[in-house]
């Protein structure tokens, strides 16, 4: 698969009868959606996106021009990575993602609500270090604070049973991305494993579960992106390997 992103200009590449994923290779809401697309062994395809010179072809998809966005039928999509993982799990029941219990699924939802407080506080420490606040520091905390809470009174492996669901896939993204933050140079914020033991062991549970390692990025790739980004000239294409094709070796000086 190529990750190379597609710009302005570019052509839409032909329709192959499969469900196909408009998405950018470093955002955690269109990571949302390939989780779920992965852990419910769908095919598909994805279509990255420079969100710095969208293709005009973008717009038909998501009037809003923003990733993700799903093609579920030829020209015909939806958008949003709430609305696109819960229509997923409805139409594809077979592994299920959501709890029964309807109550459940809104608890879920509320703690995803709330954890996104942490989400935001990285969003400002990672691309806008100037604005970081001690009160972003503080939500981020209690973001942390919260999941270790909510994984000991689950008391299961993951938050949605001994295997993850759509909560668990919806804001690992984010956790994932976390883990940049020491090479941001926010020590403050690494994942302290003494004062978040359970958060730590569904880290690394998280990282061994499939939908998930398919498309894992490690920790130096993603404040890679963020540098590339901050500095003005997101580098979208950086894990693009499909241009290094051709290379031959040197001879040898006789
Ligand atoms: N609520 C949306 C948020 C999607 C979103 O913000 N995506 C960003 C990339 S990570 C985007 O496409 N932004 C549009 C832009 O940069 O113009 C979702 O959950 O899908």
């Amino acid at each position: 698969m190529s990750e190379k992103h597609l710009k302005a200009g570019d052509p839409l590449p032909p329709y192959n009868g499969k469900l196909r994923l408009f998405a950018m290779r470093f955002c955690p809401y269109a990571e949302r959606s390939v989780l779920v697309l992965n852990a419910k062994n769908l095919q598909y395809d994805l279509v990255f996106i420079n969100l710095d010179s969208k293709p005009e072809w973008l717009f038909e998809f998501n009037p809003k021009g923003s990733v993700p966005a799903l093609e579920y039928e030829q020209g015909k999509a939806i958008f949003d990575s709430a609305i696109i993982n819960t229509y997923l799990d409805e139409k594809y029941p077979e592994v299920p993602l959501q709890a029964t219990d309807p109550l459940r699924r809104a608890q879920d939802k509320v703690f995803v609500e709330l954890f996104l407080g942490a989400h935001s506080s990285f969003y400002v420490a990672a691309f806008n270090p100037d604005g970081f606040q001690p009160s972003h520091l503080e939500a981020y905390s209690k973001g942390l604070e919260r999941l270790e809470k909510e994984l000991e009174v689950r008391g299961t492996k993951f938050l949605h049973s001994n295997e993850p669901g759509l909560v668990d896939y919806t804001i690992w993204p984010h956790l994932e991305r976390f883990e940049s933050l020491p090479l941001l140079g926010k020590a403050d914020m690494a994942i302290d494993g003494t004062k978040y033991p359970r958060v730590t062991s569904y880290l690394e549970a998280m990282k061994q579960v499939p939908a998930v390692k398919q498309y894992y990025l490690s920790a130096e790739t993603h404040a890679k992106f963020v540098e590339s980004k901050t500095k003005g000239e997101a580098n979208y294409n950086m894990l693009d390997t499909s241009d290094v094709c051709c290379m031959r070796p040197r001879k040898k000086k006789q």
